[in-house]
């Protein structure tokens, strides 16, 4: 099993983050669509199921993990902390309305947390909760989550980010065009839903992030 600290370094270097959810897979299976992300060269994924009963998620969490070390990848369960013990992830990504942190990291002390931000309050707050790191989003008009506010726009970015020593990832709506704004705004690690995973050819679409990333 990896310890905290080499999770950690391997999440320093990621710089795309897709994130999979088996309805905006445009019909093919979500274990696919990783193995196309992982030819793609993605160094981390997110695994997002918010219909999906226990069971038939922890054998796919396991999948998943099965694929990943095959890549070298880092796993990521999007809320649920037993999935993620179960299938031995890398860490576990909370809402707002999830777990407190505290109490998942007593579970689960040798996992990466984050939490998903939408204001500076909120990102202030997770980062002095300790989160590992934590996303800021939607950046974007998106369809892929219903959320009640409004995009935060790029220039959240450029005030949140000089206050934060703690990695954060950006999300909502980004397409490969806003890939040169959000690095300008001083994103480095960006991540997608269906830019990636709705694209017909995943692999190809992954290496031109990236290589537009690099
Ligand atoms: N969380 P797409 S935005 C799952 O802002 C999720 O917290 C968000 O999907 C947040 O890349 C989002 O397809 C959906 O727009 C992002």
């Amino acid at each position: 099993m990896k310890t905290k600290k080499q999770r950690l370094d391997t999440f320093e270097r990621v710089d795309i983050y897709p994130v999979i959810s088996s309805e905006f897979c445009a019909g093919r299976s979500p274990t696919y669509v990783l193995e196309q992300i992982a030819a793609g060269g993605a160094k981390i994924v997110q695994l997002r199921e918010k219909n999906m009963n226990k069971r038939a998620l922890g054998l796919l969490a396991c999948e998943f993990r099965r694929i990943c070390d095959e890549h070298g990848m880092l796993l990521i369960i999007n809320d649920l902390v037993d999935i993620a013990l179960e299938s031995n992830a890398d860490g576990v990504h909370l809402g707002q309305g999830d777990l407190p942190l505290e109490e998942a990291r007593k579970a689960a002390p040798d996992l990466i947390f984050g939490i998903s931000t939408h204001s500076m309050e909120e990102a202030m707050e997770a980062q002095s909760d300790g989160a590992d790191y934590i996303n800021i989003g939607p950046i974007f008009n998106t369809q892929t989550k219903s959320l009640t506010m409004a995009a935060l726009g790029i220039e959240i970015i450029r005030e949140i980010s000089p206050l934060l020593h703690i990695p954060f990832t950006v999300m909502g709506g980004i397409k490969s065009k806003h890939i040169p704004e959000l690095l300008s705004a001083g994103a480095r690690k960006i991540a997608m839903v269906t830019e990636i995973t709705a694209d017909k050819n995943i692999a190809v679409k992954v290496k031109e992030l990236k290589s537009m990333m690099s």
